[in-house]
């Protein structure tokens, strides 16, 4: 088998949560990256070495890859050799995905091209969309399209290259992870899987690019259905009066079950999206998947009208929120279900002093900042000041809090963090 590893210049497009560190791996291999970014800011930060967001270990390895010299940013598309493509795929009201970033990286792209380049998507992207970048190349160069091609194949090997790292441990989980490559054809796979070579420990697992995208979306599908089966077994057991973590605790003593772990809803910017790509392609056949991401997005709600409720026995409460981001550790705020609860109790209580702790950011986002009873607070001061403490991320900052802090208030721990 060709085992190669690429060597040459990669662009990566989209300085993000993936992008960013995926050309951190590159460079501080020895490969020459340049990173692009439509945002002038990030540009002028990873130029300075800096990282625009919180990742255990990214802005070492940033700094040192911008120290090398092996990794520029910029806001124009060099020419390279392999070009990775990092940007957002969202999802427009339909359900249906929002390819508006992918277009216009390839757009950006097609110009430089010379004939003989890796173009790998990294983003998440509904089953086809590795071949329409193929089709759009062809559209946008035909001068590179292959001379025997009936169906127009350009000169340049098109994969699908889903990312897999897990938030909080991406600099790990991109080394040590599995990788699967989906090629327009067996060659383009062949081609870019040398690319993830040059950092990858885990296999690097071949396959067709449109297999490749569906696989990525069953992986966040899989996981927000077993989060869903967890979130209704919480409801099921307030509604039975039990303590739904010792009925879990419990049920997963046995060999074969594993119940993930009910929380305030599911957030981030990937389970709480993908699934609906596998619902906006089949939309009949797709009635667990659909129902799993309602009952997520439904949690959020019913978090604050429990909050609500339990202020009804208070003239005037106090309520402390402890965390906004989507989970644990991590200053991402994106879909998070702590930002939706928070948002929904300023709403449902408008004369109720709502104190938010968030050790992972300096300011309230935009979407909290315009209630006029919501304030950022430290946990320790927003606890002391409030008759209702509500735990929404389980934050290791938090874990330093003293019990004894929480004595005499009405504590709604919608992730067992206290148990
Ligand atoms: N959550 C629960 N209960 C659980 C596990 C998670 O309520 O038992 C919640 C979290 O609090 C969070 C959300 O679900 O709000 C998602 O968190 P997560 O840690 O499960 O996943 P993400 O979104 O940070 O990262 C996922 C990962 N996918 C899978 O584990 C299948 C990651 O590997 C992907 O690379 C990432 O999505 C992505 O970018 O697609």
């Amino acid at each position: 088998m060709n085992e190669h590893i690429f060597t040459g210049r990669v662009a990566i497009l989209g300085l993000g949560y993936i992008g960013l560190p995926t050309a951190a791996a590159l460079a501080t291999r020895g490969v020459e990256v340049v990173g692009v970014d439509v945002n002038a800011a990030t540009v002028a930060a990873v130029s300075r070495g800096e990282v625009p967001f919180v990742e255990p270990d990214l802005a070492a390895a940033v700094s040192g890859a911008v120290a090398m010299g092996r990794l520029t940013a910029s806001s124009e598309v060099p020419h390279a050799d392999a070009y990775i493509v990092a940007v957002p795929t969202p999802f427009n009201d339909d359900h249906s995905a929002d390819l508006r970033y992918v277009r216009s990286a390839v757009e950006s792209i097609a110009p430089h091209l010379r004939g003989g380049e890796v173009v790998i998507l990294e983003s998440t992207s509904p089953p086809g969309t590795t071949e329409g970048v193929s089709r759009w190349l062809a559209e946008l160069r035909p001068d590179l399209v292959l001379p025997h091609s009936s169906e127009g194949v350009p000169d340049v090997y098109v994969a699908h290259c889903p990312e897999r790292v897990l938030p909080g441990k991406i600099m790990i989980e991109m080394v040590t992870n599995d990788r699967v490559v989906g090629g327009v054809t067996p060659r383009c796979a062949q081609q870019a899987a040398a690319v993830y070579r040059v950092f990858s420990q885990g296999e690097i697992v071949e396959s067709d690019a449109a297999s490749a995208e569906m696989a990525k979306l069953v992986e966040n599908a899989y996981r927000d259905v077993n989060i869903a089966f967890a979130n209704e077994l919480s409801l099921i057991s307030e509604d039975l009066e039990l303590d739904v973590w010792e009925v879990i605790r419990l049920a997963n003593h046995h060999p074969r079950v594993n119940v993930l772990t009910p929380g305030p809803g599911v957030g981030g910017h990937c389970i709480a999206v993908d699934p609906w790509f596998i619902v906006g392609a089949a939309p009949e056949r797709s009635r667990l998947i659909r129902t799993a991401r309602e009952v997520n997005d439904l949690k959020p709600h019913h978090v604050a009208e429990q909050v609500a409720a339990k202020s009804e026995r208070f003239r005037n409460p106090t309520i402390a929120c402890l965390g906004l981001a989507y989970k644990a550790n991590i200053d991402d705020l994106r879909e998070s279900p702590a930002v939706e609860i928070v948002a929904a109790i300023a709403e449902l209580l408008p004369q109720t002093d709502v104190r938010v702790a968030e050790p992972m950011v300096h300011e309230l986002p935009a979407e909290l900042a315009a209630y006029p009873n919501v304030k950022l607070d430290g946990a320790a001061d927003a606890i002391a000041a409030s008759d209702i403490v509500v735990l929404l991320v389980d934050h290791d900052h938090f874990k330093a809090l003293s019990r004894s802090r929480l004595a005499g208030k009405v504590v709604y721990d919608t992730r067992g963090f206290w148990r």
